[in-house]
């Protein structure tokens, strides 16, 4: 089963370079002290065993990291804005639905401790003082901070079952996953009522495990009788296997043993997987010495550390023991080996280069939009009413490349050229 949800991320905007200069007696400017924008804050995941689903992850939700400040005079930095870090549960496949429904996979937080920049914060512009030069002592030019990136994503969860509930058909297997967690499986009285697995969040004292619950099993399972060979693999790597019988048949000694030969036989493994043994449907019995006489069978047949345990999934009798006692086996295990395999920190996703396009689009006869990332947020941080700003800012889309790209493209003295929310006239 995967467990999935669609989040927006929002990264942090740069801050605003700015334009200011030196206080000095007498010099009505002094040298150019506008200092540059902070950086926004990224977003950053991390995967971590201690969350188990994604259900914290709402439908909407929308997550964002802090704004780089502005800069201050002094040449003085603006502060850059917080990261958010988020835990995700190991093993979230992110996927970026920007684009596509189907979307691009932009990273797997397969091993703890691994993170992944999901979207990065904007770089803070640049104050005045980078646009001083030596023909240019009071440049009036700053930039404005580069937008965060944003993105809308979708997590993939496949969960991977704590507990395996396993036993003969019928024997109410569905009917535990029902009482203890919010799964809704199929549950009749007959035999191989499940087709196939279902899996079940089970809630405890703040924290959550998954169960996973299967087909019945009968004699010749392992070699693909019923319906058991195929799911048995769906249990091979839970850490606990709840062995469900039916307390009213025969032979229940028996039937233990047989499913646990078939176990043997598919995997040696699931053999000395830890069992928790549950005697289900008690309210079926009516003999009050009963419970204590199987358990001493059981213990005469397969040793006195074994872990039984009694209950009714139809009356709930015993169920939350139950579930502390599947816990309680949980944390005494170890958690598949994370150490094995060192942290890694995955490459940042920077936004896609606009690098390629062109800087420059023609609108219409006469009419071009500057569109080159770096002259638009320097349109965006000055202030081009302003005359003397406009010639240093044309001056800078010469440096840029950008005033090569509106001759290629045609501009004439006279055309009207667009960047940002700004307009002049070409001349
Ligand atoms: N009296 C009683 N009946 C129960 C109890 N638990 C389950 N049952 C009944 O036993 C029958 C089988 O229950 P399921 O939960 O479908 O059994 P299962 O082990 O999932 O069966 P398969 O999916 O076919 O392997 C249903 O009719 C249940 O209502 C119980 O504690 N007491
Ligand atoms: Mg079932």
């Amino acid at each position: 089963m995967i467990d999935s949800a669609q989040i927006t991320v929002r990264a942090g905007n740069g801050g605003n370079g700015v334009v200011n200069f030196r206080r000095e007696a007498f010099v009505p400017k002094g040298g150019p002290a506008g200092g540059d924008g902070g950086h926004g804050g990224s977003i950053i995941f991390i995967a971590s065993t201690s969350v188990n689903t994604l259900l914290k992850f709402r439908k909407g939700m929308v997550l964002s990291a802090g704004n780089g400040e502005a800069g201050k005079s002094a040449k003085k930095t603006g502060s850059d804005g917080e990261d958010l870090i988020v835990e995700v549960p190991t093993g979230t496949e992110v996927w970026d639905i920007s684009e596509s429904d189907a979307g691009d996979l932009i990273g797997d937080l397969s091993s703890e401790g691994e993170t992944l920049v999901v979207a990065k914060g904007g770089q803070g512009g640049h104050g005045n003082t980078h646009f001083a030069s030596s023909t240019n002592q009071t440049p009036m030019l700053a930039e404005a901070g580069e937008p965060g990136h944003e993105r809308e994503l979708r997590l993939n969860l496949k969960l991977l079952a704590d507990v395996g509930l396993i036993g003969m058909p019928n024997a109410g297997k569905s009917s535990i996953l029902a009482s203890i967690s919010a799964a809704k499986p199929k549950i009749a009285n007959y035999p191989f009522t499940t087709l196939e697995p279902s899996l079940g969040v089970v809630y405890f004292e703040h924290d959550a495990f998954v169960v996973v619950d299967i087909p019945g099993l009968i004699e010749g399972a392992h070699r693909g009788v019923g319906l058991g060979h195929e799911f048995l693999k769906h249990i091979e790597r839970t850490r606990v296997l709840a062995h469900v019988v039916d307390a009213s048949e025969d032979d229940i000694v028996g039937r233990v043993r047989q499913i646990n030969e078939e176990l043997e036989k598919f995997n040696a493994r699931l053999a000395s997987t830890p069992q928790l043994l549950v005697i289900n449907k008690i309210d079926l019995i009516d003999d009050a010495e009963w419970q204590e006489w199987l358990e001493d069978e059981l213990h005469a047949a397969f040793g006195d550390d074994i872990n039984v345990i009694s209950i009714s999934a139809a009356t709930r009798e015993g169920v939350d023991t139950l579930i502390a006692h599947m816990r309680r086996m949980l944390l005494d295990l170890p958690r598949e080996s994370p150490e094995d395999e060192p942290s890694r920190v995955s490459p940042v996703l920077r936004p896609k280069p606009i690098d390629s396009r062109s800087s420059v689009e023609v609108v219409e006869e006469d009419v071009y939009r500057i569109v080159h990332p770096r002259a638009v947020r320097l349109a965006r941080g000055s202030n081009l009413e302003d005359w003397t700003t406009l010639v240093q800012f044309q001056r800078r889309l010469s440096d840029l490349g950008v005033t090569r790209e509106l001759e290629a493209a045609g501009v004439v003295a006279g055309a009207t050229v667009i960047v940002d929310e700004m307009e002049f006239e070409w001349d």
